[in-house]
């Protein structure tokens, strides 16, 4: 199989500009938002180029599917958080679409390639795979808001014309999806390419702390009900109770605050928050839960505010499966000798919710100085088409 390096990466900066921020080469382009919607548009008509019949299912995940009965399914995702880098999602997307483009070309296996819709969780976390593969229902993703308070359903609206059912899993073999690492250890060790052992689990709920909105120059300290006070408490207890706890790969995130009704002079009378975290482990993920629950309940009947826990999502930690793995690491030895290396991985994936129907396996490239999620993403060109490598190798030998 011939791929073509230049094509890919050619594609890759064409995709980029869709949402381009004008910051380094970051990208602007979360779920549904218009330049998501023409992004999609614009990989539909690369996919027909390619041969493969262009699919939306009703969340708005793009396929791009083989005619033979039976095909191996690549990809990843092209929405981006509201802050993204150029290559998060965007890189298995097209690296799929290139080792599709020169399967077919070269007479080799049946490659289908999937753009998930709503990797990054606007609304969920990894919606649009989630609903796939039939761990949530789409009435019930539906009610899910966004930070602002529009639902699922309102924001997929703006697709409704293009969507049709969704994609029959059992037309598929297996998922391989190729991502940056997003975490500094391939690159602090110069290495170029890292096969995914496992993906963590997940659990994100928004929790919401109920005061006394009050004037902020007349309100004495002593009888103020301030939400915000509630939070910082709150904050702190759960860092000291995470101590007994937390493994060096445990992580927890407050990544959005929300304080009513957010004005310098005002005493905010309700603070929502998301509260994330994330481990290897289901049970200390519950564990962690329970310090969560209790932690906020003691702080809200101390104080006297009123609590309120929102709708908890989550994924559970996955294995990667053993035979396309071994088909990575071979491609990997092949490809990158002595500078890959086996791994697991802290963020989430879509391949999580897909090995709910199908074998998976991922790879990754270096993240330069492990940074993502922010405009400064980036990876070196030669890292890229080593990954691209790999992958086409792993598929060739499959
Ligand atoms: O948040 C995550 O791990 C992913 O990038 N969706
Ligand atoms: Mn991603
Ligand atoms: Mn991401």
């Amino acid at each position: 199989m011939n791929i073509n390096p230049t094509r890919f990466l050619s594609d890759l900066h064409a995709l980029r500009q869709f949402g381009a921020s004008g910051v380094c080469k970051g990208v602007v382009r979360p779920a549904y938002s218009e330049a998501d919607i023409a992004a999609r548009a614009w990989l539909a008509g690369k996919f027909e180029e390619a041969g493969l019949r262009v699919h939306y299912d009703p969340m708005g995940s793009l396929f791009g599917l083989s005619d033979a009965p039976r095909s191996l399914l690549l990809g990843s995702h092209s929405d981006s958080q509201p802050e993204g880098g150029w290559l998060d999602g965007a890189l298995g997307v097209i690296a799929a679409l290139e080792v599709a483009r020169a399967a077919k070309e070269s007479g080799g296996p049946a490659v289908s390639v999937v753009s998930f819709q709503d990797e990054e969780g606007r609304f969920g976390v990894t919606t649009g795979s989630t609903v796939w593969s039939g761990e949530l229902t789409l009435e019930e993703a539906d009610k899910l808001t966004d930070r602002t308070g529009t639902t699922l359903a309102e924001a997929r609206g703006a697709m409704a014309s293009q969507v049709g059912d969704f994609v029959d899993p059992k037309q598929f073999t297996g998922f391989i999806e190729m991502h940056i690492e997003q975490g500094p250890w391939l690159d602090q060790a110069g290495e170029a390419v890292g096969v995914v052992t496992d993906i963590v689990g997940i659990r994100d709920m928004r929790i919401t702390f109920e005061g006394e909105q009050n004037h902020a120059g007349t309100t004495p300290m002593h009888l103020r009900k301030d939400a915000f006070q509630a939070l910082g408490a709150f904050n702190a207890l759960i860092g000291e109770r995470f101590k007994n706890v937390a493994t060096p790969q445990t992580v927890w995130t407050i990544g959005h605050v929300k304080l009513h009704p957010d004005a310098h002079s005002i005493v905010p009378g309700r603070a929502t928050f998301s509260m994330q975290w994330r481990d290897g482990d289901a049970d200390r993920l519950g564990r962690m839960e329970e310090i969560i629950r209790n932690a906020a309940s003691e702080i809200a009947d101390a104080q006297g505010f009123e609590l309120s826990f929102g709708p908890m999502l989550g994924l559970e930690p996955v294995a990667m499966s053993a035979g396309l793995r071994s088909a990575l690491e071979a491609s990997a030895e092949e490809h990158a000798a002595g500078r890959w290396r086996k791994m697991p991985s802290g963020a989430l994936h879509d391949a999580t919710n897909v090995a709910r129907y199908l074998p998976v396996a991922m790879l990754f490239v270096p993240s330069i100085n492990g940074i993502s999620h922010a405009f400064e993403e980036d990876t070196d060109e030669a890292d890229l088409v080593t990954g691209l490598e790999v992958l086409a190798g792993a598929v060739a030998r499959l």
